[in-house]
């Protein structure tokens, strides 16, 4: 059975290419991920990172963010994840409604050895998403780069999991692929008992 998603999750169509157009045609349950964080962070890594072994797609599209498709399993249900992740330096404040609206699940991520990206999430990210309505949705927090030395220390980047809505923490390296699964597969889990599924 083909499944079209809901045209205002994609935003505006006439912004959206022929090419894009071919990842609204999936089937069965389809979350849409949106992944924040400042320039650098590492969302992009993240992204490629998880999706390496089960990638399908990634569609560059107009409108400023790259979409990487990918199916998984979760207890014998096959989702699709659409993840979108914004493509080079655009800065949060060109983002609009076109990113946030219809998201199923947030990637929140900062980098462990700037904490000024951590604090972004709450003053740039958190306040852009809650604009958008989609504060409720579930999310993860992601510190990045712990490979490195990390100039933020766990109970902070604890509390601010705490401030974005009692959601789960994890300590990932895109570099060497560290606990970048788990998360994924944790946000998964939570989509699905938040949509009933
Ligand atoms: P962004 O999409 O959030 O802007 P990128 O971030 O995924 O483009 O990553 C930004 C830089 O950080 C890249 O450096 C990338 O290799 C690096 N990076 C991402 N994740 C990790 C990590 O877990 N550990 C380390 N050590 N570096 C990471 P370059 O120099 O390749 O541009
Ligand atoms: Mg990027």
């Amino acid at each position: 059975m083909m499944y079209v998603l809901d045209p205002t999750r994609m935003g505006i169509m006439s912004e959206i290419s022929d090419k894009d157009i071919q990842i609204m045609y999936t089937e069965g349950i389809v979350f849409k991920v949106i992944v924040v964080g400042d320039a650098e962070v590492g969302k992009t890594s993240l992204v490629r990172q998880h999706t390496k072994a089960k990638f399908d797609n990634e569609y560059q599209t107009t409108v400023g963010v790259n979409i990487a498709k990918e199916t998984i399993e979760i207890d014998d249900k096959k989702i699709s994840l659409l993840i979108w992740d914004i493509a080079g330096q655009v800065q949060f404040y060109m983002l609009h409604k076109v990113y946030f609206n219809g998201a199923n699940g947030i990637i929140y991520v900062f980098d462990q050895t700037r904490p000024s990206t951590l604090a972004n999430l709450k003053q740039n990210w958190f306040r852009k998403i809650s604009e958008y309505g989609v504060s409720k949705v579930p999310a993860v927090l992601i510190g990045n780069k712990s490979d490195l030395k990390p100039k933020v220390i766990k109970p902070t980047a604890q509390t601010m999991a705490k401030t974005l809505g009692e959601i789960p923490y994890y300590e990932t390296s895109a570099k060497l692929g560290k606990h970048v699964d788990d998360a994924f597969r944790k946000l998964c889990e939570l989509m699905l008992v938040a949509n009933k599924l």
